[in-house]
């Protein structure tokens, strides 16, 4: 008997995040759209802007910036969360990070499964952003316990992915057919269901109490409600958009535009209004409102310094706006973001030597040529020319940003608000594992590329 080799999980992400793309873009037209302008705009970039280019080829982020994307869905129980966790581990993604959505009157808590290593990022950069409803923030106790006893019958995953799940746990992976059969049986998890699985009145009371909250009790699964891909010029797409039929929110969330893009900027259109029917009106049909686009453009990773100084200077422009951004304030909001920001190195040099950002290093022509002359720092080979220093690319997310995109889709200006927030230990009790820091990620992506450098150079870094 021949034993089959195990296919990576790196490649098995890949392949999901492709089929996860095919099935979006089939039942969300608009995406297509979308996804389309994006890959013009990028192109015109590329070849209109050759140090972008230039840059993106360094690091190496060409090859993946046409299959760079991420997806959201938002879950019910902690057994849920705990399974999908076992899910996205078969395809290399941990959980990353831990994001409070309360503080902006949405009641979950979240985090971002995605590979972790600079090269298997390389590979697939998929990430899914997991939200987990908290119930426990219902007041009603009797619509909370009402949820409970739904979520509690339902489950969201085929038998054939429980198996998978086991089989690549127990075995230590996936061969060939398996690996297919695992990225066919993962999507089932992700797909829209037309039907809820409650009655017209149910659905309006979850709903009344919060439209989040009908949105995970109310079906089989945890619907993928929007995929993003990842643009060069954010600001190019966003005028573009309603000239394609797409209509964006009002603003831009996230840092400013600047000539060194830093974080995460994002913008979507709004959910689309979709016909379902309930368990107890076969005929006539309601609506509900979930699934929308959102696309980004990706900065430098910032260090805790620089993510400091971030939401300071983002703080600073919210507070003097006196509201959320919205389409009668955008103007303002952009010129005051400006303004604030204005303090923001806006150079690699400055951030470099401030400690705002994370570095990935690379060894030059004229570095290599003069390999092997003993102890250096890092900074002197920078002076010479020895080392290049390029931001690594920040590849997690936002809480305030996401918590725009949220409100946005809600639809609802009303603002909840909730008495208790933060609980990461609760998350991750109910994932069955700890979150990844990601800070320590970035930290160790950049150390490995210092290591790799001094042998490059022939060389002790100091
Ligand atoms: C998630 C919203 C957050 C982002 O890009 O920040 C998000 C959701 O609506 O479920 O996807
Ligand atoms: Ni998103």
């Amino acid at each position: 008997m021949t034993v089959q080799p195990f296919v990576s999980p790196d490649l098995i992400r890949q392949r999901f995040s492709k089929a996860m793309s095919d099935m979006y873009r089939e039942e969300v037209p608009l995406y297509g759209a979308l996804m389309d302008l994006v890959e013009k705009t990028n192109r015109n970039v590329l070849t209109h802007q050759p140090d972008v280019a230039e840059q993106l080829k360094r690091t190496g982020e060409t090859e993946r910036l046409d299959m760079e994307r991420h997806g959201a869905i938002r879950v019910g129980t902690a057994a849920e969360l705990a399974t999908l966790a076992r899910l996205f581990a078969v395809m290399g993604m941990q959980p990353v990070g831990y994001y409070d959505l309360t503080p902006a009157g949405v009641p979950v808590h979240s985090t971002a499964f995605r590979a972790v290593h600079e090269e298997a990022l390389q590979i697939s950069p998929f990430r899914v952003f997991t939200s987990l409803l908290r119930l426990e923030l219902i007041e009603d106790s009797e619509l909370r316990e009402f949820a409970e006893s739904v979520l509690a019958q339902r489950s969201i995953f085929t038998d054939a992915a429980l198996r998978l799940i086991a089989q690549a746990e127990t075995a230590g992976g996936l061969n060939e057919a398996d690996a297919a059969e695992f990225v066919l049986q993962a999507l089932e998890t992700f797909r829209w269901h037309h039907s809820a699985t409650v009655t017209a009145a149910q659905y309006q009371r979850l709903s009344a109490q919060h439209r989040l909250i009908a949105d995970v009790v109310a079906f089989k699964g945890p619907h993928i409600n929007h995929l993003t891909p990842r643009t060069l010029d954010i600001d190019a797409v966003q005028e573009q958009m309603p000239a394609h039929g797409i209509t964006p929110k009002a603003v831009i969330e996230g840092p400013p535009r600047r000539n060194c893009p830093i974080l995460l900027r994002q913008t979507s259109f709004k959910a689309l209004d979709e016909p379902i029917t309930f368990t107890d009106q076969y005929e006539s049909r309601g609506s509900h409102s979930a699934r929308f686009g959102e696309i980004e453009q990706r900065g430098a990773a910032l260090t805790r310094k620089g993510r400091a100084l971030y939401d300071r200077l983002l703080n600073a422009a919210r507070d003097e706006l006196g509201d959320f951004p919205n389409e009668a304030n955008a103007a303002r909001y952009n010129a005051l973001m400006t303004q604030h920001f204005a303090e923001f190195p806006d150079n690699i040099d400055g951030m470099r030597e401030q400690g705002l950002a994370y570095f990935r290093y690379f060894a030059t022509e004229k570095g290599l040529a003069a390999r092997g002359r003993g102890e250096s720092s890092l900074e002197d080979l920078l002076r010479v020319g020895y080392l290049k220093a390029e931001p690594l690319v920040y590849e997690d997310f936002l809480p305030v940003s996401a918590a725009g995109i949220f409100q946005s889709n809600l639809g609802d200006a009303a603002q909840t608000h909730y008495g208790e927030h933060s609980n990461r230990q609760a998350f991750e009790q109910a994932l069955g594992r700890a979150t990844i820091d990601e800070l320590a990620l970035y930290a160790e992506t950049q150390q490995r590329s210092i290591k790799e450098c001094a042998e490059a150079l022939g060389i002790n870094l100091t």
